[in-house]
C-alpha cells in the first residue's frame, strides 16, 4: 500500500504525513513543495485516519440534501471507500489511463464529488462544465482538450450524442442517473459491482489535476491547467484565515460545480481544515429555499456570489432565525458597501469579500479579524505580494489607479496555474515583466486595502461569471437579423453587470417589432451558447463606432452605458 506521507525535502529520510502544518508552511514559502502530493491519499485519508482515532469531531465530509427530503451524508471513510469504487469504474470499465481528460458536466448531486476524488485516486484530469453548456460549447471542450471520457447527467445527454462523431478522441461516455441508455456506460450500475480496493496513485506536486475553461476578450475560452499541488495544497491559509474553518465547521458554498469556486469552497479549502461541505441540489436559484436552508440545517460558514446577497436583502431578513451561521463570505464580483451593510444590519453578521481568479485563486480577501474597509477586498494574501502597476511593470504609488498584479520571485508560484493548454502565447501575455498581470484594474490605499476598479479588457463579470463579449457576438451573428454587434457591460442593480448587445440590423429586419425581436435574438443566444451569457439588454443602432481600420470600439458603448465620457 502507498506510504501515507511524503519527504519534504530531499534529505529528509522518514516517510511522515504532511501535516496541515506543513501545508501552511508551503503556502508561505518557509517550505518546499513535496515531491509528490494526491489530496486523496495525503489530505482526504489523513482525515479519515483522524475519524477513526476521534481526532476530528463526528461531523461529515459531505453533507448533501436536494430539499425533497433526500439526503446523503458521508463521513470521510465513506467518501474514502466510495471514491474507490468509483476510481475502479473509472479504470477498468471506462477504461482510462493517469494523464486522460476527463469533461465532467454534472448538477450539484453526490456523484460531481466522487467522481472528482476518483480522479484524483487515478491521476485522471478533471474538467468539471455546469450544465448550462449547449452542444456547442461542448463540442468545442471536448475537440480542444482531446477528452477521452464525458460525465454527464441525463439533460446533457442530447447535446453529447448531437456532437459526438465530431469528437475523435472521446472514447467513453458515462451517465449517471438511475436510467441506463443506450451507448452509455451507467455510472450506478458500474458502481454497485466495482471493488472497493483501490491505490492511491502517485503523482507528482506538479502533474496535472483540473483544466477549467475561462472566457477572455477575443477567441474561445482558454483551456487554465492546475497542478495537484496549486489546487490541493494552494488554498490552505485560504480555507483558516479567510473561510475561518475549522473541522467542526460546515460550510455551504453554493457555487455552480463548473467554476472554481467550487473546487475552493466545496473541496480544497474546505476538506483541508477537515470541515463539513454541505450541498443543497437546488436546480433553479431561489431566495426562499435559499433562507429556509439557512433556518433548517446548522451551517456555520456561507459563501456566495454578491448577486446571491443582493437578492436576499430584498427579502425582511429579520424574520429569518439562522440555525448556527455565524461567517458569510462572498467573491466572484464586486460587492458594493450598500449590500454589505444592509446584510449585516439584517442578520448581525459581517460580509467578508474575497476577490480572485480561475488562473491564481485568491488575491485579497478580508480574513476574518481583520477590519473591513466598506467597498474594499481586502489585503492581499500570502503567498502573493499584490501590487497595482502601470502599463510598463512599474509598481504604482497608493491611491493611483492601475493594474492589479501579482509579483513574481525567481520561479513561478505553486499556487499558479500551469498554463493555457495548446496557448503559450496568451500564457506569456499574462506576464509583464515580473508581474503577473490580473486583468482587472484596482487601486491600493496606504493601508495595504484593495478596490476593485474594473477590467481592464472587454471581459464582462455579471453575477459572478466571467463572460467574453466575443462569445456572445459569435452566438448573435450566426441569427439572420444581425448583420453585426458589439457586446459590453452594463450597469444592473442585482447582477452588479449585465450583457447588452448593440445590434445593427439586416435589411429584412429592420421593420421588425423590437421587442418581440429581442425576445428572439436572447432565445437564440441562450440556444446557441451557455444561457447565462445571454445579453439582458439589446439596443438596436444603425451602426457601431469603429476605428480607421473597421475595429469596433466597445469601450465607446461601454463608457456610455457607464456614464463615463
Ligand atoms: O434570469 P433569467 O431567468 O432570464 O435567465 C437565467 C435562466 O433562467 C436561464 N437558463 C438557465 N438554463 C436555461 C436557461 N434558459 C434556457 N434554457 C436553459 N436550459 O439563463 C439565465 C442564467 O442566469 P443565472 O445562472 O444567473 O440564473 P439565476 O437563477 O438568476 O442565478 C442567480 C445566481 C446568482 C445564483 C447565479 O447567477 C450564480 O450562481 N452566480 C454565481 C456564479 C459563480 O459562481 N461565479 C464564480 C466563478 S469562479 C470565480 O469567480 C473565481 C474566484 C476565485
Amino acid at each position: 500500500a502507498r506510504p501515507t506521507g511524503r519527504y519534504l525535502h530531499k534529505d529528509h529520510q522518514l516517510w511522515a504525513p504532511l501535516t496541515l502544518a506543513d501545508f501552511e508552511a508551503i503556502n508561505r514559502c518557509e517550505r518546499s513543495l513535496p515531491k509528490n502530493f494526491n489530496f486523496a491519499g495525503d489530505v482526504l485519508d489523513q482525515w479519515s485516519q483522524k475519524e477513526k482515532t476521534g481526532e476530528r469531531p463526528a461531523n461529515p465530509a459531505l453533507w448533501w440534501v436536494n430539499g425533497k427530503g433526500a439526503e446523503v451524508k458521508w463521513s470521510f471513510e465513506e467518501l474514502g471507500s466510495l471514491s474507490r469504487k468509483a476510481a475502479n469504474v473509472l479504470i477498468k470499465p471506462c477504461g482510462l489511463k493517469r494523464g486522460d481528460r476527463v469533461a465532467v458536466i454534472l448538477p450539484r448531486i453526490p456523484e460531481w464529488w466522487l467522481i472528482n476524488v476518483a480522479c484524483m485516486r487515478t491521476g485522471l484530469v478533471f474538467m468539471p462544465g455546469t450544465t448550462q453548456l449547449t452542444a456547442k460549447d461542448i463540442l468545442y471542450r471536448l475537440r480542444a482538450s482531446k477528452a477521452k471520457c464525458v460525465v454527464v447527467s441525463e439533460e446533457v445527454v442530447p447535446a453529447v450524442e448531437s456532437i459526438m462523431s465530431e469528437c475523435p478522441d472521446l472514447e467513453t461516455k458515462l451517465l449517471v442517473s438511475p436510467h441506463s441508455q443506450n451507448g452509455w456506460l451507467s455510472f450506478q450500475e458500474l458502481f454497485q459491482s466495482a471493488s472497493a480496493e483501490h491505490s492511491c496513485v502517485e503523482t507528482g506536486s506538479q502533474e496535472p489535476m483540473a483544466i477549467y475553461f475561462t472566457s477572455g476578450t477575443t477567441g474561445a475560452p482558454k483551456m487554465a491547467q492546475h497542478s495537484q499541488s496549486s489546487l490541493g495544497i494552494g488554498y490552505t491559509l485560504c480555507g483558516r484565515y479567510w473561510l475561518d474553518l475549522k473541522s467542526s465547521d460546515i460550510i455551504w458554498n453554493m457555487s455552480d460545480t463548473g467554476w472554481i469556486k467550487a473546487a475552493i469552497g466545496s473541496v480544497f479549502s474546505s476538506w483541508l481544515q477537515g470541515a463539513c461541505v454541505f450541498v443543497h441540489r437546488m436546480a433553479q436559484f431561489d431566495t426562499d429555499t435559499f433562507l429556509d436552508t439557512l433556518t433548517t440545517y446548522p451551517i456555520t460558514t456561507l459563501c456566495s456570489a454578491p448577486t446571491v446577497y443582493r437578492m436576499l436583502v430584498q427579502k425582511d431578513l429579520k424574520r429569518y432565525k439562522f440555525k448556527k451561521l455565524r461567517h458569510c463570505l462572498t467573491g466572484g464580483e464586486p460587492l458594493n458597501p450598500e449590500v454589505l451593510e444592509q446584510w449585516k444590519a439584517q442578520t448581525g453578521l459581517e460580509l467578508y469579500e474575497g476577490y480572485g481568479q480561475t488562473e491564481v485563486g485568491i488575491i485579497c480577501a478580508n480574513q476574518k479579524g481583520q477590519e473591513i474597509k466598506l467597498g474594499s477586498m481586502g489585503k492581499g494574501v500570502q503567498p502573493y505580494d499584490v501590487q497595482i502597476i502601470d502599463e510598463n511593470g512599474n509598481v504604482l504609488p497608493p491611491g493611483k489607479e492601475g493594474e492589479i498584479a501579482l509579483r513574481l520571485q525567481t520561479t513561478r508560484p505553486f499556487c499558479f496555474f500551469s498554463e493555457y493548454v495548446d496557448n503559450p502565447e496568451k500564457t506569456a501575455a499574462t506576464i509583464r515583466r515580473n508581474f503577473y498581470v490580473t486583468g482587472d484594474r484596482g487601486v491600493m490605499d496606504s493601508d495595504g486595502y484593495f478596490w476593485f476598479v474594473g477590467r481592464a479588457d472587454d471581459v464582462i463579470i455579471s453575477s459572478g461569471y466571467r463572460i467574453g463579449p466575443f462569445e456572445v457576438e459569435s452566438a448573435l451573428i450566426e441569427h439572420p437579423a444581425v448583420v453585426e454587434s458589439a457586446v459590453v457591460s452594463s450597469p444592473d442593480p442585482i447582477r452588479g453587470e449585465v450583457v447588452k448587445a448593440f445590434v445593427v440590423l439586416s435589411a429584412p429586419f429592420k421593420s421588425s417589432n423590437p421587442e418581440k425581436l429581442t425576445l428572439e435574438l436572447q432565445d437564440h443566444v441562450k440556444k446557441s451558447t451557455a444561457p447565462y451569457k445571454y445579453p439582458r439588454k439589446v439596443e438596436f443602432v444603425p451602426e457601431l463606432p469603429k476605428t480607421i481600420t473597421g475595429k469596433i470600439k466597445r469601450n465607446v458603448l461601454r463608457d456610455h452605458e457607464w456614464g463615463r465620457t
